[in-house]
């Protein structure tokens, strides 16, 4: 059989993997990570000077491969064209947006870069698996090498509409480079519709019904597969960690109250500000439920290099400030707000534990806490999810209660709804979304996509 060959910006640690952190993508990935399994891209160390030389590491029958960026290439391609420009474009938050002509250089040499770090270890019927936006041009530089493997792309965050995305100057080179690939993967049917609307707009190629892109003669595939998680495993986690002393420390705290719970990066894109504004509409609209529920928002630092989400942190101090400072009570405290990342197997057993789970980002990719949250709960007692119409979680969650996140009023509603909501409807929303989870799993994404990457789509 062929061998996979995972690239990403980020490589994670293999000691990590099997420890209580193991997050993101390696969870999403884990039933492709089979051994024999190549995985290149960044180590996340950074150097004088980025590095040509891959540094190879066996674990588990995987080989992890990896250089480190530069400093000046980790400030202009990460830091600057990738979280400066795509981040907040592609989230569809344009006023959020700079755009530098010389980051943009460096982003393609970057790309360039890893192709090149990457060409040596390649074999000729390799399987190339590419995942998100800081790499929307290592394909057409491993083109330009010489390289005829199949090649596959996954975006994981979502794409723009296309009158946002013609906004990007190098709008036109990215797709093309883009279209180097055999087959392109998102989480939704809006954004492929998005790219290919991006394709039509911005090069004039019109898709076919099946939704195949023919470039100066190379044929692209976009397919939607929409990425999940291992329901049963982190259901097992959940039980196991409702069962630890850190859950039952708080699980007393709350003296009875009803636990509402949010778990995010501290990422503008994920809507914290709005969701304390309608913490605090709710708080004042229904003050019957004053004193009978406690938020406790988890949010890890992420990117704090970056002047904007530095004044994220302290709009977000403030705003805790304030509601905490108006509805506090000498014996309860409204908000529990904590900036620092909580392992996932002690958050599972907080996800358990919490009778709603408050998920309202701007706009996501997909967002896997929607997944967590539902394949935590007790079924007999299950708590209520609260979600975002504009995460890509929201398209295979119909049972949720979703919420547009900008309407303030509506998402204090939502709240309320979701406090009194009877334990039957409960139930049956909650025997539904766990059916939808454990179908729209990992090891199903995993599956479509190398089906797709095989050419069997
Ligand atoms: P992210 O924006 O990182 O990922 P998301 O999918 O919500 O977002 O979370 C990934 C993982 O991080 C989850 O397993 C979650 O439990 C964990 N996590 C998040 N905040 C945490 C915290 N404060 N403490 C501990 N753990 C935390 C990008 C896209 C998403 C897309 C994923 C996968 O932005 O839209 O769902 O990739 O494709």
């Amino acid at each position: 059989m062929a061998r996979l060959v995972i690239v990403s910006n980020r490589v994670p640690d293999p000691a990590e993997l099997a420890g209580p952190r193991a997050g993101g993508l390696a969870v999403g990935l884990a039933d492709a990570l089979t051994p024999g399994t190549l995985w290149f891209g960044w180590s996340g160390s950074r150097a004088k000077q980025t590095t040509s030389e891959p540094v190879c590491v066996e674990s588990g029958g995987l080989t992890y491969a990896t250089i480190d960026l530069g400093d000046a290439d980790y400030r202009a391609f990460y830091l600057g064209f990738s979280n400066g420009t795509l981040w907040p474009l592609f989230h569809m938050m344009p006023s959020f947006t700079a755009f530098d002509r010389a980051e943009y250089a460096v982003y393609r040499v970057v790309n360039h870069a890893f192709a090149a770090a990457l060409l040596p270890l390649l074999r000729p019927d390799d399987l190339i698996w590419i995942h998100d936006y800081q790499l929307l041009g290592v394909a057409a530089a491993l083109r330009a090498q010489g390289v005829t493997n199949r090649i596959g792309f996954f975006l994981h965050i979502p794409f723009p509409a296309p009158a946002l995305y013609e906004i990007l100057p190098p709008a036109a080179e990215l797709l093309a480079g883009m279209l180097a690939q055999d087959v392109i993967g998102f989480h939704t049917e809006r954004d492929r519709a998005h790219f290919l609307g991006a394709v039509n707009a911005v090069l004039g190629i019109g898709a076919t019904a099946d939704s195949t892109i023919t470039h100066e003669g190379h044929v692209t595939q976009a397919i939607v597969t929409p990425i999940g998680i291992d329901a049963d495993a982190f259901t097992a986690q959940a039980i196991r960690a409702s069962r630890r002393v850190a859950t039952k420390r708080m699980i007393d705290s709350l003296a009875g109250r009803a636990l509402m719970i949010g778990v995010d990066r501290l990422d503008y894109t994920k809507g914290l500000p709005a969701r304390f504004d309608a913490y605090s509409r709710f708080l004042s609209n229904y003050p019957e439920h004053r004193r009978h529920i406690s938020f406790l928002q988890v949010a890890a630092p992420s990117r704090e290099e970056v002047d904007r989400y530095r004044a994220l942190r302290e709009e977000l101090d403030h705003k805790t400030g304030a509601i905490n400072g108006a509805y506090s009570d000498f014996d309860w405290v409204p908000l529990r707000y904590m900036t620092r990342t909580v392992s996932r197997a002690l958050i599972a057993g907080f996800y358990r534990t919490a009778r709603i789970g408050l998920v309202t980002p701007l706009r996501d990719g997909m967002n896997l806490v929607a997944k967590e949250y539902v394949a935590a709960q007790n079924p007999a007692d299950p708590g209520v999810l609260v979600l975002s119409r504009f995460a890509g979680a929201a398209a295979g969650l119909p049972e949720a209660l979703l919420v547009n996140p900008f309407d303030i009023d509506a998402v204090a509603e939502a709240i309320n709804a979701a406090l009194v909501m009877p334990l039957e409807e409960r139930q049956s929303r909650h025997v539904a979304l766990l059916g939808r989870v454990r179908a729209e799993s990992a090891s199903a994404y995993c599956q479509a996509f190398t089906a797709a990457l095989w050419g069997e789509h």
